[in-house]
């Protein structure tokens, strides 16, 4: 729709050079992506979780933020356009629930407005809806910012409190530091173009969030968007976990979480699924994070209970 500002800085940064591996955005403020009920979140940058929970069910679409302004991001879950609220780290059920936008529409979640509470942003193609409250209602704001097709990053680029969009395409990062209609202020490179990309507040020192790269269970954190090496480097989880940041402690840093399936263990057999692909759904769901847990691919195929009948 717009076309972006030319470049005025063109600043490589993060020279890491790993192979990739294809995964989904799950940068901060987008859809954390994935599958699981189970969520291991890590206060610190280094490889053991300090929070289990559960929360949901492991098909829910999921968010970060903080809901309710106290500082610590949380969990919310998405069914349809119902969005269930927790406004604590723990294993339990919804604190609140409401209804917004339509059961299609992407939803980006920010502090938009800057006043310590994140809220949601329906977009449509190139154009974005933003309401400061969360709940049922109209927006509060509407503009557009690059191309229909355009991944974006949500963050807050200049540090003064208030969330807004960058437009990826590629390993180029287009800047707006505003929610309104027009062109980029600044631009820069970053990383390779396939790398999957997280925004956070990753050090005390730093003005606004800033990129990391993760390259399988490796996180490449930087905590400037200038040139230069990762200020941090650690691994996390497992290559196949869904990754997804937030400062669940409240100190003002950013740190991961991972989600997960919890294991089902091998309670099942393909005469208890009623076609073999019921049974390949299951398995296909399980796989990435523990195996044939079930023992459903004798041959070890990948395809399951093919002598099922369906
Ligand atoms: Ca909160
Ligand atoms: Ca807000
Ligand atoms: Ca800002
Ligand atoms: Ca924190």
């Amino acid at each position: 729709m717009n076309k972006l500002q030319r470049a005025i800085t063109a600043t490589t940064i993060a020279g890491v050079g790993l192979t990739l591996l294809a995964s989904p955005a799950q940068a901060k403020g987008d859809e954390i992506g994935g599958v699981g009920e189970q969520y291991f979140l890590n206060d610190s940058f280094n490889g053991a979780a300090n929070r289990v929970l559960f929360y949901g069910e492991g098909r829910d679409r999921a968010y970060v933020g903080d809901w309710d302004g106290n500082g610590t991001d949380t969990l919310m879950l998405r069914r349809g356009n119902t969005f269930l609220v927790r406004n604590s780290s723990t294993t339990g059920g919804a604190d609140s629930t409401f209804a917004y936008g339509d059961p299609g529409d992407t939803v980006l979640v920010g502090d938009w407005d800057g006043n310590g509470t994140d809220t949601l942003a329906v977009r449509r193609g190139g154009t974005y809806h933003v309401k400061n409250t969360v709940s049922t209602g109209y927006a509060d704001t509407v503009f557009s910012y690059g191309d229909p097709g355009d991944s974006v990053l949500v963050g807050d680029w200049d540090g003064d409190d208030d969330d807004t969009l960058v437009v990826r395409r590629g390993g180029r990062y287009f800047v707006k530091n505003d929610l309104n209609t027009g062109y980029s202020e600044t631009d820069f490179y970053y990383g390779n173009p396939g790398d999957t990309v997280l925004v956070g507040h990753w050090s005390a020192g730093q003005k606004g969030d800033a990129l990391g790269v993760r390259r399988g269970g490796t996180y490449h954190l930087r905590n400037s968007l200038t040139s230069g090496p990762a200020d941090t480097v650690f691994g996390y989880g497992n290559p196949g976990d869904t990754a997804f940041v937030g400062d669940w402690n409240g100190d003002g840093i950013d740190s991961l979480g991972v989600r997960r399936p919890s294991n089902p263990g091998d309670d099942l057999d393909c005469p208890d699924f009623p076609t073999r692909w019921d049974a390949q759904a299951y398995f296909d769901y399980y796989y990435p994070y523990y195996g044939d847990v079930a023992r459903l691919d004798a041959d070890n195929d990948r395809k399951a209970c093919e002598a099922n009948a369906g």
